[in-house]
This record gives C-alpha cells, structure tokens and sequence, in this order.
C-alpha cells in the first residue's frame, strides 16, 4: 500500500479559502482535510468540503463525452461519444457562427481557480471575438459600492476581528459561509466582545449573538442612515478623522438628519430603541468592527447600503484601530500580484466585442439581437442559480442555440445541453488561488489522474482552440506554464509548491490614517443613500397587496450555491426544499407546518415544505437555496420567482428583492 499527502486549496466560492490537505492512499483520495499549518485553516474544513471525496468519487460523476439525441423540450437522452468526436463536432459548430460575437460563454465560481477558471478560456474567447460576460451574479453591487467609497474592494484583516470589542455581523450566516470568520468572532466573544447581528433571518449566527435585529430585506441603507442619525445627534463622531479623510460629509450629514430611529423603525419593520440601542454600542465602543456580507446587497440598493455601511467606521474613527473597520472583500488586497494578462486580451486586437451580463441571461437568451447562437457553460449552473429561471430554462430550450456543458455532473444546465464535456475536480487538477476572505495566494497540487476520460477545463479549451484552428502559441500553454504567469514575481511559485501557500504583506490598520484607494486618498460619502426595495410596500404597494411575502432565498448550510446538492449524505442533512415562514403569517393563511406550499408571484410557482418556524420574521419568507430544479418538488426551485432587475450599482441581481404570496401546493 503506498500513502501520499499532497497540498491542495478549496476551489470553491467561499471567503475562507482553505488549504487542504489530501491523503491518497492506492492512487484514490481517502481523506480531505484542512491543513493545521494555514493560520486561518487551522485544521479545519466545513462539513460540505469534508466530504469532496464522496463528491468526487461520486456514483453519477461524469466520466466520458456525452452527445443529445433528443429535442430540448423532451426528457433529456444522451448517448456516449469519444472525445475525437465531439472536439472535432463542437468546432465544426463553433466556426459555422459566422459572427463571433454570437458565441456566449457563461461561467463562474464552480472553481475560483484563475487557472481552471478563465486562464484558458479567456484565451480562447478573446482570439475567436467572442462575446464577454459581465460577471455580476453575487458580488458586483457590493463591490462596486465599496470602490465607489474606498477606491476598491478592501476591508479589515479577518484575524483582527478577534480583538474588537463590537462585531456588527450584517447581512452574513457567518457560521454557515465563512466558518473560519467566525472562530475569530467567537474568540472576541469569549474576550468579552458584543457580538449583533443584523439579518431578516435568525440564523444559526444571530442564535450565537448577543442581539439580533430582524430588519426587512433591502432596509440596512435606512438603518445606516439612522445609526448616522444618532451618532450626529449624541456626538460620536470623530471630527479630525472626518475632517481628513472624508469627501462629501455635509451632505451625508444632511441626509442622516432626515432618519430619526422612529422612522427607521417603520421602514426596517424593527424597533426605535433598537437603532437607538445599536448606535449607542457603535458610537461608545472602540474597536469597533463590521462584517457585512454579500447577502445585504443582493436587493435593488444594495450598493448604495454597502456604501452606507462602509462609511460607519469613517464618521466613528473605528479605522483607526486594527480590530475596527469594515469588511465585506478583501479581494482589493491581491489585486496588484495578479497578472493583468494572463486571459490575453492582446489577443483581441482591438476588437471589442458586445457584452452579455450573466444576470440576466433569461433575457438575452430569448432576446439578444444578433441572437445568441452558441453557448458555452463551465464553472456554473445558470439554469438552477440564475434568477427568474422560467426564462432561463425556456432560453436553454431553444432548438436553435447550440450548448456545450463542461461539468462534474448532470446537473439541470447539463440537461439542456446539446453536447456535456466530462471536467476534472480539484483532485486532479493543478490551479493557483487567491482569497476575498484573507489574503493569502495558495497553490492546489493534483492528487490523483482524472477520473474516467475527465480532461481538465484547460485542456478542453486547448483542444477546441486548434480543432478550430486557431495556432497562437498561448493557446497551446501547460496548466504549469499558465501557473507560472498568473501572478507578478513577487509570488514565489516555489513556496506555493513547497509549502502551500504564501501570505501577502498587507497594512495591519490600513486606513488608521486615511489613504483611501480614491483618487484623493479620502473616502467618499456624496451620492450614497438609501433606495427601497423594487418589490416593497413602499415602492409597488400595488404588488405589495398582491404578493404581501418578501422572500429572501439565502444559501442552505450544508450546499454551495447549487454545488453538493446531489450529495446524499449532504442532502440528507437538508432533507427537502423549505420555505420557513414565522407563525402568525401561517396562521393568517390557514397553512399548517410540514404543509406543501407554493410561493408564487406573476413569474412563477415555487413548490416546498412549509416550516413555521422563529428564523422567519413577520412578513418574510426564507427560501433556502438554491436546490437543483430536478431534486425540488414539482422540478422547481426558488428561481422561479425570482427577477432579472438590477442592482443600483453594479449591475448585479435582486434575489432577495421578492414578493410572493403563499398557499397550499
Ligand atoms: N454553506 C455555504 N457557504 C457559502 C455559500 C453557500 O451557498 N453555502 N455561498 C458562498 C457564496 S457564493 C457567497 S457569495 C458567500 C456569501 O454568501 P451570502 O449570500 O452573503 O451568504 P450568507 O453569509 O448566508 O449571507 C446571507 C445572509 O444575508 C441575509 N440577508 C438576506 N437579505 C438581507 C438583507 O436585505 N439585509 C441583511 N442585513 N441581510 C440579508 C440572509 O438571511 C443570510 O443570512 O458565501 C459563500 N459561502
Ligand atoms: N435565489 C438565489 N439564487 C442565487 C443565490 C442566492 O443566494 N439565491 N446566490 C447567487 C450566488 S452568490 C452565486 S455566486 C451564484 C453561484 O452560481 P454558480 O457559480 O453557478 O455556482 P454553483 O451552483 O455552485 O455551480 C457551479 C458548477 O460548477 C461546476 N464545477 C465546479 N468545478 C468545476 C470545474 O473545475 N470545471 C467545470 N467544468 N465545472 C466545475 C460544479 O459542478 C457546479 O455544478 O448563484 C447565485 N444564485
Ligand atoms: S469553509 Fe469555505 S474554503 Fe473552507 S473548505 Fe469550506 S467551502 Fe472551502
Ligand atoms: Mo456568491
């Protein structure tokens, strides 16, 4: 028996980025563990990545080409086919789209890798003038809010959470999605910190914290402005910090005067003393820290709220301690060590072709003029995650559009495609990653040969870029040579090899002076302001009297987005699709506990069990995300009713911008 531990990091779309380390014993992969080494690892992996084994190994893995023998509105029928075939059949069809533009690729985080991510594709996207992607489905309103105030996306080192005083846990499940933020948190906790959370769902988070404020989807803009309020009012501000490193402040001051606690109170559906209460804890406790997650700013103002929070720990100085400030990505941090040309955008040449936002692919599936003719999906599963999918799903069922799937799995995307490519998992495949939680670069070493007739993202695209015979050298790049230009030589590829990972030098209190990433080194505070919700009472009181239910649809604990969810033993812990609802709306609806129920609006029906359940406040709906449509009840999932309108900034989508009314299935 021969035993090998190799060094690999978690691919998957989560703040934490772990570095693993993996056992294989016979050539197969027996065990999956955090490494004890990586600080922020500290041995430890969540339940999900615990069992990538199981997933890799999994009965259903996809382990050859697989070609579509039936229309895109029948039950899907495969039939097994040899690479030479669909390689050579792929680029036949390719080629024979005679604008390039009207090629599509959709991708994202299934791996974060820049690698097995864009590193190959973004080549050959660019050499044939395909059409770009705009990537906006989690993040880009956040992000844009934060580079609209900070000059780019920066916060808070993770480890100095552990000496605050405060921790403001906003629009984050922290223990579900960023596990090792929180044992920082909860080492503040036993410091004596308080801890508050602020999520319309009561969490396995808000359980662990102090207080909790339930506050309604897409009200934090309101709620910030009323914590500006108070600070105003009782003196918490730290004039010198403003005064030097603030734009825009009189007119932000101006705006915060208009929200006394009772008027936030009415617009975020909480208490006066609660914002009273919290804004008496942020303006009197130094260090003071934030947390804000991705969760906040999935609604129509979620970058005008991301802006709003941000700027807290500029009017109170938090920011000038290492354990104050704020933080929602750090991914600002690694930017300079990325190589800006790994995708070749020389290979462009001027050319610029037209960009599809992945956001609302619905739309521009059955409406995009030239059509889109081809589409080719990797790193993704649009069908189940992107919003309204009654569009999505009938875009994808074109008989017209030709699809290419490159997936572990059939998921429900890989249905509806004409062609399914078998890919590798990060078990055996090399890729270098960065972090937005922390602020290490680490390396994942393959651990064992691909499964079956797996191939590598990389080398499909490689393969696809000569059958359509296109000969730029780049095209041709090793996964190592490709490795070898992710980053500029300040990251050791050595030290990635030997020890896993390397730790970027980043300022311990980055802002403790100001120096801001903004032109003029000062935050910026002009323009940001609290938008209401596109489906509120306050915005469409028509639709509110119709669909009275907000429904926010946040990740289940145990999948990753629509990843893991064909994992039994991780299915299992879920159990079923179920839409949580507090008691005294199911009472009003004569809707019993364990009840089939639908939550529907004029897009769609989405079929669950009902829960009544404390983690649902009045007139708030959870959905847990984000089942495969083929695993849910009826075929459905929680996309179905939700809708393609965007972000205030950023162009991102409003998942949890969503009425509905509930009834017995
Ligand atoms: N286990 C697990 N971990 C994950 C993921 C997963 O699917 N499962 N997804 C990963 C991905 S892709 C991302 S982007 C990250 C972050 O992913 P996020 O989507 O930020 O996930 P959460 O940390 O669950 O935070 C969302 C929280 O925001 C709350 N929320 C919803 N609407 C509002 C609102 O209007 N205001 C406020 N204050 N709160 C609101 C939800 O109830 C939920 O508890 O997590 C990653 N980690
Ligand atoms: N209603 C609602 N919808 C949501 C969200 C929500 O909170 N509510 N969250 C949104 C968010 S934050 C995000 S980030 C998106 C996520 O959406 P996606 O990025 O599409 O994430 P996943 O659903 O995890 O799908 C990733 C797929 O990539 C595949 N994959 C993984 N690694 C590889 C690889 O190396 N090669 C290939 N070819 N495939 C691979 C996996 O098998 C998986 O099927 O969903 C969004 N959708
Ligand atoms: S906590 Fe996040 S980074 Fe760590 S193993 Fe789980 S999904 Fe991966
Ligand atoms: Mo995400």
């Amino acid at each position: 028996m021969t035993t090998r531990t190799v060094f690999g990091a978690c691919p998957h779309d989560c703040p934490d980025t772990c570095a693993l380390q993996i056992t294989v014993e016979n050539e197969r992969v027996i065990k999956v563990q955090g490494r004890a080494e990586h600080p922020s690892t500290h041995g430890a992996l969540c339940t999900k990545v615990s069992r990538y084994a199981e997933r890799t190994y999994h009965a259903e893995r996809l382990l050859h080409p697989l070609k579509r023998i039936s229309g895109k509105t029948e039950a899907p029928r495969f039939v097994r086919v040899s690479w030479a075939e669909a390689i050579a059949d792929i680029a036949a069809r390719l080629k024979a789209v005679k604008d390039p533009q009207c090629i599509q690729p959709y991708s994202y985080a299934g791996t974060m890798g820049l690698i097995q991510g864009e590193a190959m594709a973004g080549r050959l996207w660019n050499a044939l003038g395909a059409a770009r992607l705009d990537r906006t489905i989690c993040a880009s309103a956040g992000g844009a809010g934060l580079a609209a105030t900070y000059g780019h996306k920066l916060g808070m080192h993770t480890r100095h959470f552990a000496g605050a005083k405060l921790i403001i846990i906003w629009g984050s499940n922290s223990i579900a999605s960023n596990l090792h933020f929180w044992t920082y948190a909860n080492q503040a906790k036993r410091d004596g910190a308080r801890l508050v959370c602020i999520d319309p769902r009561k969490t396995e988070t808000a359980d662990k914290c102090h207080q909790h404020i339930a506050v309604l989807p897409g009200t934090d803009g309101a709620l910030a402005l009323g914590l500006m309020h108070e600070l105003i009012k009782n003196d918490w501000l730290d004039r010198d910090y403003i005064d030097h490193h603030v734009d825009g402040w009189d007119e932000l001051r101006g705006k915060a005067l208009a929200w006394p606690p009772e008027r936030v109170a009415e617009v975020c559906g909480i208490t006066a003393d609660e914002v009273r209460g919290l804004a008496r804890d942020y303006g009197t406790t130094q260090p003071a820290a934030i947390r804000m997650n991705y969760g906040l700013q999935r609604v129509r103002g979620g970058g005008n709220a991301v802006r709003l929070i941000a700027l807290l720990p500029c009017l109170t100085g938090a920011w000038r301690h290492e354990s104050g400030g704020a933080l929602l990505s750090a991914s600002g941090w690694n930017a300079p060590y990325k190589s800006p040309n790994l995708e070749r955008p020389d290979l462009l040449a001027g050319r610029q072709p037209r960009m599809v936002n992945m956001s609302t692919i619905g739309d521009a599936l059955l409406r995009a003029d030239p059509p889109i003719e081809a589409l080719i999906v990797y790193n993704s599963n649009p069908v189940a995650v992107a919003p309204e999918s009654p569009k999505v799903v009938k875009g994808f069922q074109r008989e017209d559009l030709f699809t290419v799937v490159l997936e572990h799995f059939m998921t429900d995307t890989a249905d509806l495609a004409d062609y399914v490519l078998p890919a590798t998992t990060q078990l055996e495949h090399l890729d270098v990653h960065t972090s937005y939680g922390h602020t290490d670069v680490l390396m994942n070493q393959p651990a064992v040969a691909p499964l079956g007739e797996a191939k590598t993202n990389t080398q499909i695209f490689r393969e696809l870029a000569a059958a359509m015979g296109l000969t730029h050298p780049c095209l041709s790049e090793t996964d190592e040579e490709l490795a070898a230009q992710a980053f500029t030589p300040d990251i050791d590829l050595e030290l990635l090899r030997t020890q896993g990972w390397q730790a970027l030098p980043i300022p311990e209190a980055p802002f403790a002076n100001g120096g801001f990433r903004t032109p003029n080194g000062r935050a910026q505070a002009a323009g940001a302001d609290y938008v209401p919700n596109y489906e509120s009472a306050q915005a469409a009181p028509e639709l509110a009297a119709r669909y009275p239910l907000a429904m926010i649809s946040p990740p289940a604990r145990n999948f990753l987005n629509s990843s893991f969810v064909n994992v039994k033993s991780l299915r299992d812990i879920e159990g079923e699709p179920l839409i949580e609802m507090h008691a005294g709306d199911a009472a009003a609806r004569g809707l019993a506990d364990g009840t089939l129920v639908a939550a529907f609006n004029d897009r769609g029906r989405y079929v669950a069990r009902l829960k009544v359940s404390k983690r649902a406040r009045p007139g708030v709906v959870n959905g847990l995300g984000v089942w495969w449509r083929k695993l849910g009840v009826q075929g459905s999932n929680v996309n179905e009713v939700t809708h393609q309108r965007l972000t205030d900034m950023g162009n991102a989508p409003t998942f949890y911008d969503c009425l509905v009314e509930v009834e017995a299935a």
